[in-house]
């Protein structure tokens, strides 16, 4: 038998029914980076906009991110839009110990072949869930709730037009930002708060589930050995994601947060849930921003809310790897004796 190195590309119609429609809210960032690429690359995803928002780095700098990302990638056909610049209340924090100077250190990034959309990312938000029936958009935010929480004030109908928001955020036992917050919730604290409290069904797909999805060295080996240039970026990322990982938090293997959100909207039983009620804590000295989750039973009739609780790694990390292997480009592929790519992962 002969080997060969199969990629097949993935020409995504711009609406397909049947696939689920998200909107990316997110401020790449090493993880957003990876999600963007998920939900690009998963044909059960249909990612209608991404828009971007203060929180890693600048907007400046996560926006240029996001859309070097997209043009690795190959997207097309979707806009990207910059939002806020800053939180609503509290002063920018960014996480250059993490992610660098730029949002998204490592590999080398290409110049863009995308334009932005000139639209503020809260109005293509808007205009996005509004243009779209009724409980078929769900909004999947992996930074910090600036832009979706104005989008809520700005557009109250898009709360009852939502499918549901499931987040990157807070945690219920660990913090990463202080000793019991996330970052993506305490640089925005307020926001949080309006997200949380809106009726719209929240999934909270924190820490305590995504500091399961470690980038182990067999994962991030697999990723290597699709050898397009989409698997390729995100090994550089990885690569120096867990040496700030190692150094800043002291971990072995850097967790990958973000896509965790876009795998719950893929496949839902990669990770397990608990419908508790959550809310934000706005006053706090030692607690501000951190998720307060009431694990007392029963949870209240009304309860909107839920917190991810359990990963399937090895179905997580399979996600990731399908959806890598289904962006490459064939001229983009590294042809080696012995590896075959197929779309169910690599073999
Ligand atoms: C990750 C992030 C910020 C700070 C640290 N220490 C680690 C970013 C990631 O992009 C993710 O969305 C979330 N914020 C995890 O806290
Ligand atoms: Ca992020």
């Amino acid at each position: 038998m002969t080997w060969r190195t199969i990629v097949e590309p993935n020409p995504q119609p711009a609406s397909q029914p049947g696939r689920t429609k998200i909107i990316l809210d997110c401020d790449p960032g090493h993880d957003d980076a990876v999600a963007l690429l998920l939900a690009h690359g998963n044909p059960a995803i249909d990612l209608l906009a991404v828009t971007t928002v203060v929180g890693n780095q600048t907007l400046e700098k996560v926006t240029r991110n996001a859309l070097a990302v997209g043009t690795i990638a190959g997207i097309t056909g979707v806009p990207f839009a910059a939002g806020c610049g800053r939180p609503l209340v509290r002063s920018i924090e960014t996480a250059p110990d993490i992610h660098g100077e730029s949002g998204m250190d490592g590999p080398a990034l290409p110049e863009s072949t995308i334009e932005l959309d000139p639209r503020h990312a809260v109005d293509l938000i808007i205009d996005t869930v509004m243009a779209h029936e009724p409980g078929t958009v769900t909004l999947v935010p992996t930074a910090g709730l600036t832009n979706i929480a104005l989008a809520a004030r700005k557009e109250p109908r898009i709360v009852e037009r939502v499918k549901e928001v499931v987040l990157m955020g807070g945690g219920y036992h660990v913090g990463n930002w202080s000793a019991v917050a996330e970052f993506n919730i305490i640089i925005d604290p307020e926001a949080a708060h309006i997200v949380f409290n809106e009726k719209w069904p929240v999934v909270m797909v924190g820490l305590d589930l995504t500091h399961q999805a470690l980038a182990t060295p067999d994962v991030v080996e697999k990723i290597a050995a699709i050898g397009t240039k989409p698997a390729k970026f995100v090994t550089e990322l990885m690569d120096f994601f867990a040496h700030t990982y190692k150094d800043a938090q002291g971990f072995d293997f850097p967790p990958v947060h973000d896509p965790c959100a876009v795998a719950y909207v893929i496949d839902p039983s990669i990770v397990s849930t608990r419908k508790v009620p959550v809310n934000i804590e706005l006053q706090g000295t030692l607690t501000l921003g951190m998720t307060v989750a009431d694990f007392r039973a029963p949870a209240p009739a009304d309860c909107h809310t839920s917190v991810a609780v359990d990963l399937d790694h090895t179905k997580f990390w399979d996600l990731v790897t399908d959806a890598l292997v289904r962006i490459g480009e064939p001229s983009d592929a590294v042809r080696r004796e012995g590896t075959a790519l197929t779309a169910g992962g690599v073999k």
